[in-house]
């Protein structure tokens, strides 16, 4: 009787913590002081402790697991991860745009326009509203199974507000300036050779064979897709962004929809200037047709949606100084 008290209050230390800590990480919202969080995270611990048979993957103790022995497992995507066409210029845009409405037979049609994150796509599992495995995208077909590591990320909740039996979240895991700069000067310190950029940095510390040093890291997860799932039904992307709030993730705040082409290029070329305001790397947008159906009528290639783009933007500008001579090439 008692032990079945004991074992209620550790699910339910479990569901409080993981809640505390998605309104403190993704939400920015904490509701509760960190004194409190912290005496429940001792309360299970403590409870953990004396039932070593009771720890599971899901528990926010559980955040950082043991090292993998002998490097990662491959795992096959459900649904391959395309990657996107890349364009540059406006007119590219508008040619898209032509095939696209050509394509729809001249219906109405919608654009979300989304941000695009410099760091790596990965493809997160979750059974029963529970994370159980982690994968990066790989070739696309196969990519290398990450789940411990996956699992320091503090964005990415343990559990969702989802029980379908299957469902594949995508997103991009990227490292934001401020831990990007932390861990270069920490590596100046150290006297190892510092990371190119954020990018790099976050795939580098994905890979890492020690869940510690991830850790360490300070990753962070934004969501945008969907894989193969079961029992879901969404009928756009507009409508996918705002599920993936509702069931837990970090979702960027800065996409847009639109119904012309022109306005998308506007709303593209207003990031170009403002990106470097942002607190992480951008490479571009991301222009996808919004409509689930459509979408689906338009179809893929063999590597790439045609219902989607990427814009890339211009390497940014670097000014080149020389005792107070401005240089020119
Ligand atoms: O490693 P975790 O459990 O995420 O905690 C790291 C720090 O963040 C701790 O100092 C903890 O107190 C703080 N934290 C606070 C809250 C809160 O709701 N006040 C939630 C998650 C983490």
């Amino acid at each position: 009787m008692v032990k079945d008290k004991e074992y209620e209050r550790l699910q339910e230390l479990k569901e409080k913590l993981d809640y505390y800590s998605y309104l403190y990480y993704t939400l920015d919202r904490p509701s509760i002081t960190d004194y409190e969080y912290d005496l429940l995270y001792r309360e299970l611990e403590k409870i953990e402790g004396a039932h070593p048979e009771w720890v599971t993957p899901d528990s926010p103790t559980q955040r950082v697991g043991h090292k993998i022995q002998g490097g990662f497992t491959k795992y096959t995507h459900d649904r391959p991860m395309l990657s996107l066409g890349d364009v540059f210029t406006d007119n590219e845009l508008r040619e898209f745009d032509r095939r696209v409405r050509d394509d729809l037979g001249g219906e109405a049609l919608e654009y979300v326009v989304e941000l695009k994150i410099d760091g790596l796509a990965i493809n997160l599992i979750y059974e029963n509203g529970t994370f159980v495995r982690g994968v990066t995208r790989g070739d696309g077909i196969v990519g290398e199974d990450v789940t411990n590591n996956v699992r320091t990320i503090k964005t990415i909740p343990l559990k969702i507000n989802n029980m379908s039996p299957h469902i594949e979240i995508r997103g991009e895991v990227y490292m934001s300036v401020g831990a990007f700069d932390a861990l270069n000067r920490q590596r100046e310190e150290d006297e190892l050779e510092p990371f190119a950029n954020p990018r790099n940095a976050a795939a580098g510390s994905l890979r890492q064979l020690d869940p510690q040093i991830t850790a360490e890291r300070n990753l962070s997860f934004f969501a945008y897709a969907i894989g193969g799932t079961v029992g879901i039904e969404i009928n756009s992307q507009e409508e996918l962004l705002a599920d993936l709030k509702k069931f837990r993730f970090h979702v960027n705040k800065e996409y847009r929809k639109f119904v012309n082409m022109e306005d998308v290029i506007k709303f593209i070329h207003t990031w170009d200037e403002r990106r470097d305001e942002l607190p992480y790397a951008t490479d571009g947008m991301v222009v996808k047709v919004n409509s689930f159906a459509q979408q689906a009528r338009l179809g893929n290639t063999v590597k790439i949606p045609r219902w989607a783009v990427a814009y890339k933007f211009p390497p940014e500008r670097v000014v080149t100084k020389v005792l107070d001579i401005s240089v020119s090439v």
